[in-house]
């Protein structure tokens, strides 16, 4: 599911898949070369440049960063902004995870599994430092930039599983709370990060019709993409949608593991569409119908449907504040360093962009699994920890080598149903990212709701 790349070749017309085709197979000979063990020649980047870079100011991306350059009718300058955007953004964020990766203990730097997603970051910095002597101003050179950015968001592709199993072998010279600090402005710097490199991606792909010739191809000529999307953003996205596609896939592992499957209900609104990154709803959705499935389940209670209700904030005059109201004050990407006046001030920016239809969605998932026993309630936040063992013995922060071993590779262990402990912090990642929530309520002896609320970004211009 976080495998960005070949989802979005899924949703681009054929014309554009050959492109993305020989775009992914130049960087999988590039990262083929890539060993923990002996740093390439590629990663020596200049440990000054390191340091200048770090100390740049970074500011928290907001869906109007992203929507900006993106708006039909693109055109040959609007490309060129994103590119030269992107290349302005992603070096420092590149060089600060590079310092905070540093930061952790030695000894844990040097397992080979951390190691390697550090050489990963100094690969990907190298890679862009050729493009800040100057500015993108060909199409020619964005071209190569675009490969660039499908390399980058590759590389990091598998950073999750890897991580995981760095920090597990670890997990006897770093405590459970620092893990989860690192991994939390870690992994929500990343969500950033790719966005930042898919959104330029997505764009690219949608600007095939521009050339030198003809840098304005009139409408008739364009193809915009898949319908309603600007980049990675669908301005359509209908949440019933997504609850019904991760329901499948979820009851396929379910099956697999259980040999059963609970049903699902949908009520509320199941026509509300809203405007929001498919990829980061489909995460979500997918870890919480798992533990959902997996609580009904152990508890002997698959008969009992899972109930999702999807409800759209009412579309009143200056319900839009509500959008600021719910930022939440500490920082939701791991690379920000600005104060929360000055978050404000974007969101705010953010705001004037859109139009009434902007309006948040909330959906509420409901299962008759038992709860969530008291005293473990305030550990499901942190990264690792889980109940869930094949043997069933007691939980912890061990996380769950089988669960690792069963990890298909993509951004976490999508391919089993639980284990790894990652799927309520790394979901209230993306929830917060752009200003939503995850909140639990359990009723122990009963059985459990998950309220996530997400902030949509409206319509820009119809
Ligand atoms: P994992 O599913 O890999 O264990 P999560 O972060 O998704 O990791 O969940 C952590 C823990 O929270 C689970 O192991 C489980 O004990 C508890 N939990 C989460 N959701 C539910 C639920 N709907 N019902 C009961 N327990 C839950
Ligand atoms: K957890
Ligand atoms: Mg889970």
């Amino acid at each position: 599911m976080e495998n960005r790349i070949p989802r979005l070749i899924g949703t681009l017309p054929r014309s554009r898949r050959g492109l993305a085709r020989s775009i992914r197979r130049q960087h999988h000979a590039t990262s083929t070369s890539n060993s923990w063990q002996k740093p390439p020649a590629w990663a020596n980047v200049a440990e000054d440049e390191i340091a200048r870079l770090a100390a740049l100011r970074r500011r928290p991306l907001t869906l109007t960063d992203l929507l900006k350059h993106g708006q039909p009718p693109l055109s040959k300058q609007a490309l060129l902004d994103s590119a030269n955007f992107t290349l302005s953004l992603l070096p420092a964020r590149l060089a600060y995870r590079i310092q905070c990766l540093r930061n952790l203990p030695f000894i844990v730097v040097s397992n080979p599994h951390v190691s390697q997603i550090y050489n990963n970051y100094l690969h990907s910095l190298s890679t862009l430092l050729p493009y800040q002597q100057h500015r993108i101003t060909t199409l020619e050179e964005e071209k190569q930039f675009a490969e660039v950015m499908a390399d980058l968001v590759q590389t990091h592709t598998n950073t999750i599983p890897i991580l995981a199993r760095g920090f597990l072998e670890c997990r006897k010279y770093i405590s459970a709370e620092e893990v989860t600090r690192f991994l939390d402005s870690h992994l929500r710097a990343r969500i950033g990060t790719r966005l930042i490199a898919e959104q330029h991606l997505a764009l690219h792909f949608a600007s095939q019709p521009i050339s030198d010739d003809n840098p304005n191809p009139p409408l008739s000529q364009r193809e915009h993409g898949p319908p309603n999307y600007i980049g990675v953003i669908d301005t359509a996205l209908k949440p019933s949608q997504i609850v019904r596609s991760c329901e499948h896939f979820v009851s396929e592992i379910c099956e697999l593991k259980y040999g059963v499957r609970p049903t699902l209900e949908i009520n509320g609104e199941p026509d509300a569409t809203f405007a929001y990154i498919p990829v980061h709803v489909e995460y979500i959705i997918t870890e919480l119908l798992k533990n959902a499935f997996r609580a009904v389940v152990e508890s002997g209670q698959e008969r009992e449907p899972i109930e999702v209700t999807i409800a759209a904030a009412p579309d009143i005059p200056g319900n839009h504040l509500n959008h600021i109201n719910n930022i939440p004050h500490h920082a939701r990407d791991g690379d920000v360093d600005i104060s929360a006046e000055e978050e404000i001030l974007v969101a705010n920016e953010n705001i004037r962009l859109t139009n009434t239809s902007s309006q948040s969605i909330t959906i509420r998932i409901r299962d008759r699994g038992g709860g969530i026993p008291p005293e473990i309630l305030s550990q499901v936040w942190s990264y690792s920890f889980t109940t869930f063992s094949e043997d069933n013995s007691a939980g912890g922060y061990n996380g769950n080598i089988d669960a690792l071993n069963t990890i298909s590779g993509s951004g976490g262990n999508t391919s089993t149903i639980a284990g790894l402990g990652y799927g309520l912090p790394l979901s209230r990642a993306y929830a917060e990212y752009f200003g939503g929530s995850i909140a639990i309520q359990s009723l122990w002896g009963w059985g459990t709701d998950v309220y996530l609320t997400l902030s949509g970004v409206g319509r820009i211009g119809e």
